[in-house]
């Protein structure tokens, strides 16, 4: 399966990774999360995996993100 990356503002910290990380982790079909606080992108694994409901998680952990 291919991942998918979203282009996230504002990540600085562990804190951070582990918020975005929870939340995205819930969504339906994900597999796993790898947030990349370097580079400001979240990378999404998973079957089947709505980008919009990603997008939704990551603002719900308190972060702006586009699909990238
Ligand atoms: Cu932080």
């Amino acid at each position: 399966m291919t991942p998918t990356l979203y282009a996230v503002e504002g990540m600085t910290c562990a804190h951070c990774r582990s918020a975005v990380d929870a939340e995205v982790t819930k969504v339906a079909g994900v597999a796993s999360v790898d947030v990349d606080l370097d580079r400001g992108l979240v990378r999404v694994h998973g079957a089947a995996v709505d980008p919009a409901a990603v997008v939704a998680a990551i603002d719900e952990a308190g972060y702006e993100a586009v699909a990238a």
